[in-house]
């Protein structure tokens, strides 16, 4: 693309050249008459260029699209894993939208836990997501109101002691899946997601 743009800035200046040069061996009419040829096709050079910026603008901007620091990119979502508090769901949720962001709801969990996995091995197990059956018991949503229908790990969600009502990401690979329900009130590490 840059080879493009520098390509008709060179036509350009070729353009203005030959137009100096061949105007100042012309009658005042054949001059021109060049210089209104030479017009359109410095117009359709400068139209060229338009496009190709607009064309550059756009590329950039997907590439602008980056998640911001802190954030990572894991399978196109921009999440923070939360290792320094341990805090129960309101908390984080709360830590999370200080960040601009809220309580990750990750589109393939097992990839989030491939990530942890490979960068933090079987040192921290669990972490908050967003989603809970705080609404209605057995009824499992994301904050975006979406069923959670997909990557329980087998037994799970138990509630166990009827006490455990907000989904967490297990990273341990003892458990088949990730997601385990767990009780909102413990204090856990957590994973925010940035929405872009
Ligand atoms: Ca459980």
């Amino acid at each position: 693309m840059r080879c493009n743009s520098s390509f008709v800035l060179v036509l350009l200046l070729v353009l203005m050249k030959d137009v100096d040069a061949e105007c100042s061996q012309l009658n005042p009419d054949a001059a021109i008459e060049v210089m209104q040829s030479t017009l359109l096709k410095m117009i359709q050079a400068v139209s060229d260029l338009t496009h190709i910026v607009t064309k550059q603008t756009k590329e950039h901007g997907q590439i602008i699209k980056e998640c911001p620091v802190p954030f990572i990119n894991i399978m196109d979502q921009c999440f923070y894993i939360n290792m320094i508090q341990s805090l129960d769901f309101e908390s984080a949720r709360n830590s999370c939208q200080a960040m601009g962001a809220d309580l990750a709801q990750p589109k393939y969990p097992q990839a989030l836990r491939a990530y942890i996995w490979d960068t933090l091995g079987d040192k921290f197990s669990k972490f908050k997501l967003g989603g809970s059956d705080l609404l209605e018991e057995g009824d499992w949503r994301w904050l975006s109101g979406e069923s959670i229908t997909e990557g329980w790990s087998p037994g799970q969600p138990d509630d166990h002691r009827g006490q455990q009502e907000c989904l967490h990401l297990q990273s341990s690979l003892s458990y088949k899946l990730p997601f385990d329900d767990w009780f909102c009130e413990s204090g856990t590490y957590f994973i925010c997601e940035y929405i872009r």
